[in-house]
């Protein structure tokens, strides 16, 4: 999977896509060729570098008045033309935005099976509707029902929860089958986990995992996670 990511504020990625499981999947193949090359990469462009204007503008006041800025056309899509043939793969077009189409587990799921992906983190109230129509098929996406600055956190969110999803990525221990809301398990909240200590502070670990049972376990484990999906949740059952 390749990762193009257009943005104002590439800095704001850098950190998150270096650390952890991310940075590991990007660097560090499980593959077992030790020569292989990652399964995973992530290339971000700086919007502003495609301005003609001459103090580098990107945005400009809204026709029609009210408040904010919008980003302009022009440097959007020569950002576009510039970086679709960095690569063979056809990339799949996402720009983030509130009044995008909701993110879940099951849109995760499927972007998680596509080679490349382009996402477009907007800034500003928003984007020339024109480029976003001239960029078809493109999916607007948003990560819920809340507004944020711009859509980089938003990208971070979904390239955090694809990622995750590509095989290889997350080890043994970290298996991705079991989440809450994954499919697999007909998208239900996760039961809860405990570790050691037996017991802690005077509350000890409910007895049944304990018990070696595996199948009174895995019963106990399916009654939790169904009564916290009623009782959190009960729109996953409906
Ligand atoms: Cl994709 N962008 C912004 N600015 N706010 C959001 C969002 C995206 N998704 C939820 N809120």
């Amino acid at each position: 999977m390749r990762f193009d990511v257009l943005t104002l504020f590439p800095e704001m990625f850098e950190g998150v896509l270096a650390a952890s499981i991310l940075g590991r999947a990007a660097t560090h193949p499980a593959d077992s060729a030790p020569d292989s090359a990652p399964r995973l990469s992530y290339h971000l462009t700086n919007i502003r570098d495609f301005t003609v204007d001459k103090h580098q503008k990107v945005d400009q006041r809204p026709f029609g008045g009210g408040p904010g800025m919008v980003l302009q056309c022009q440097p959007v899509w020569d950002a576009v033309q510039s970086v679709e043939p960095l690569d063979a793969r056809p990339a799949t077009r996402i720009v983030m935005t509130p009044q995008g189409r909701r993110l879940d587990q099951s849109m995760v799921e499927e972007l998680a099976q596509l080679p490349r992906l382009l996402i477009i983190a907007g800034r500003y109230e928003g984007i020339d509707e024109r480029v976003v129509e001239r960029l078809a098929p493109i999916r607007e996406i948003s990560i819920g029902d809340y507004v944020l600055t711009g859509g980089e956190l938003a990208a971070m969110v979904l390239i955090d929860a694809v990622t995750r999803l590509i095989p290889g990525v997350l080890g043994d221990d970290e298996s991705a089958g079991a989440d809450s809301f994954a499919s697999e398990i007909g998208g239900v909240l996760d039961h809860p986990h405990y570790t050691r200590p037996r017991v802690w502070e005077g509350m000890a670990v409910p007895e049944v995992l304990i018990s070696g049972d595996h199948a009174a376990i895995e019963a106990w484990r399916r009654q939790q996670a169904m009564a916290r999906t009623r009782d959190r949740r009960p729109d996953l059952l409906s």
